[in-house]
């Protein structure tokens, strides 16, 4: 995999993800330009500087960007929240990232979420699966801020010409250890493969991809991975006998693809069993 002649940005590098990021994209030689609101907990590595703020202060976003290649942008609330929490972070910190690439010619890998499209249901049997150019469902403020930022990627393109990667990211931890996370698994190892193609492929134009590993029984379809040149090698599958009997019992979180997130909160009257309120779209 090539080295980016240019440094590469991280937002949310004190995060679980960022952290990993950091680590084996330093590793394979890359010049990274970290970012959080929280301190860097590791010792930084040689190519990497850090600076601390808010992505809410546009001049530190703009300031921090300039001559980067990429934005690999993993910044702003990455579970559910209150509305007000979510706004400051992940609408007005994502628009400062946007228009940081859009100064630079930078391309945007953002992290999206599964929950941008948690309502739609699970897939039953031979059911279809979802391809990326599916109906936004958003499962909350969080995965509407997702669906929000994949859009804003959309009009950067079309009137900017910025490229920009959106990664619909399912579950990415270092074990597999629920039945849902069967279908949403996102090793940690893909997740770092998926970021080095969305940065390093020729072209990139405004790109979806379903962010999960090899696992049988994914909730998705088709996507632009072929253009980033990316494939999963990892695979929940052999985790099945210890988890899938792991679940929940809560008809609303086993029934959509969002999971918990679909639940809280929740407050749509009625069963399941009532076809006239369920089954309209
Ligand atoms: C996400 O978007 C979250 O960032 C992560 O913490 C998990 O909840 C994940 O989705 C998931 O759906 O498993």
């Amino acid at each position: 995999m090539s080295i980016p002649s240019k440094p590469v940005m991280i937002t949310g590098a004190s995060g679980a993800l960022g952290r990993l990021l950091t680590r084996e994209l330093s590793a394979a030689g890359w010049t990274l330009r970290l970012t959080d609101i929280a301190p860097f907990p590791d010792p930084l590595p040689e190519k990497a500087s850090f600076l601390r703020y808010d992505l809410a202060d546009g001049v530190a976003v703009m300031r921090q960007a300039e001559g980067v290649g990429a934005i690999l942008h993993f910044g702003g609330c990455s579970v559910e929240q209150p509305f007000e929490a979510v706004i400051g972070p992940n609408l007005r910190g994502l628009y400062h990232i946007y228009e940081a690439a859009r100064r630079e010619k930078a391309r945007v890998i953002f992290a999206s979420s599964n929950h941008s499209i948690g309502f739609h249901k699970r897939p039953e049997g031979n059911e279809a699966k979802l391809d990326y150019d599916c109906a936004f469902r958003p499962d909350g403020y969080y995965g509407l801020s997702k669906a929000y930022g994949e859009l804003m990627g959309r009009m950067y393109w079309d009137k900017h010409g910025i490229e920009n990667v959106n990664l619909r990211i399912g579950s990415c931890f270092p074990k597999v250890v629920n039945r849902r996370m069967l279908s949403t698994w996102l090793s940690y190892p893909d997740l770092v493969r998926l970021c080095q193609a969305a940065v390093t492929a020729p072209r990139a134009g405004h790109a979806v991809i379903w962010a999960c590993s090899n696992n049988a029984a994914t909730y998705w379809g088709k996507d632009h991975r072929e253009r980033i040149g990316w494939q999963p090698q990892d695979s929940a599958d052999g985790a099945r006998p210890e988890v899938e009997g792991i679940v929940s019992g809560d008809p609303v979180e086993e029934r959509y693809q969002g999971g918990s997130y679909t639940s809280i909160e929740y407050s749509r009257q009625g069963g399941f069993s009532a076809k006239d309120a369920f089954d309209l779209d």
